[in-house]
C-alpha cells in the first residue's frame, strides 16, 4: 500500500536535501514547517516525535524517520524510478552512497555550522570556531572542487541527491560567509543544480511553506 508521507523542514535548513528528493519521486506528500528561531523544534510537540529535535523529520504512515542519509536512502529504495542515486547492483554501490551521504552529513554539516551558527560549538568567543569552521570547509570545498575536474556531476554525467546535498552544504557555507569564488568547478556546478526543476520545486513548497506561516503569525 502506498506510504502517507509527511515532512517536518525549516527555511534554509538541511532538510531542504529531503525536500528536494521529495519533489523529484514525485508522489504526494505534506509538510510542516518549524521556525527553529523560535525553538518550535525543541517544543515538546516536536520533541514527542523526534526526541532530537532535529529537522528533516519525515513520518511515514505515522512513523518518524529522521537523519537525511537514512530518508534518502529509504526514499531511493521506496520510488526506485526516481534515480536519487545511479542504479545500483551490488552492496558495493548501495555502501558508497552511503559513504557519500556519510561524508557530507558528518564531513561537512559541522563545519557549515561552526561557520554560520558556531554559538552551537562554544559558550565562549565565537570568532575563533567561525574561522576554523571556515579553514575545515576550505578542504572539503577543495575535494569537490577536485573531484568535478572530469565530470558535471558528483557520480559522473548524471545528477543525483548526493549533488544537492553537497549543494545545499556550500550554499549554506555561503549564508555564514564562506566564499567559494575560488572554486570555479563548484560555481558550475551551483549554476548547475539551480536550474534544476526538482530543487524549484523544493524552494517554491519552502517558500510557501514560510509564507504561510508568515500569514499564521501576523
Ligand atoms: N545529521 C542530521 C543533521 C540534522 C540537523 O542538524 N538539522 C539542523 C538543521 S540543518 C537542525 O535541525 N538544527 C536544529 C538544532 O540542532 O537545534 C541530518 O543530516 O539529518
Amino acid at each position: 500500500m502506498a506510504p502517507e508521507l509527511m515532512l517536518y523542514h525549516a527555511h534554509t535548513a538541511c532538510s531542504r536535501v529531503t525536500l528536494t528528493a521529495l519533489e523529484q519521486c514525485g508522489y504526494g506528500y505534506t509538510d510542516r514547517l518549524l521556525i527553529l528561531q523560535k525553538g518550535e523544534h525543541k517544543a515538546p510537540a516536536f520533541l514527542s516525535i523526534n526526541s532530537g529535535g532535529k529537522v528533516p523529520t519525515l513520518l511515514v504512515d505515522g512513523r518518524p524517520l529522521v537523519e537525511n542519509g537514512a530518508i534518502l536512502m529509504w526514499l531511493a529504495e521506496t520510488f526506485p524510478e526516481a534515480g536519487l542515486f545511479p542504479p545500483s547492483t551490488s552492496a558495493w554501490d548501495r555502501a558508497r552512497y552511503m559513504s557519500d551521504l556519510l561524508w557530507v552529513s558528518s564531513g561537512w554539516h559541522p563545519y557549515v555550522r561552526a561557520n554560520k551558527v558556531p554559538s552551537m560549538w562554544t559558550t565562549g568567543d565565537v570568532e575563533p570556531v567561525r574561522e576554523r569552521g571556515r579553514e575545515l570547509l576550505a578542504g572539503v570545498v577543495q575535494q569537490l572542487e577536485d573531484h568535478l575536474a572530469d565530470r558535471p556531476w558528483w557520480y559522473g554525467e548524471d545528477w543525483s541527491i548526493i549533488d544537492t546535498y553537497l549543494w545545499w552544504a556550500y550554499t549554506n557555507a555561503e549564508i555564514g560567509g564562506f566564499s567559494i569564488a575560488a572554486f570555479p568547478r563548484v560555481q558550475a556546478h551551483r549554476q548547475r543544480h539551480e536550474a534544476l526543476p526538482q530543487l524549484q520545486r523544493a524552494l517554491a513548497r519552502e517558500a510557501a511553506a514560510v509564507a504561510k506561516r508568515d500569514k499564521e503569525n501576523a
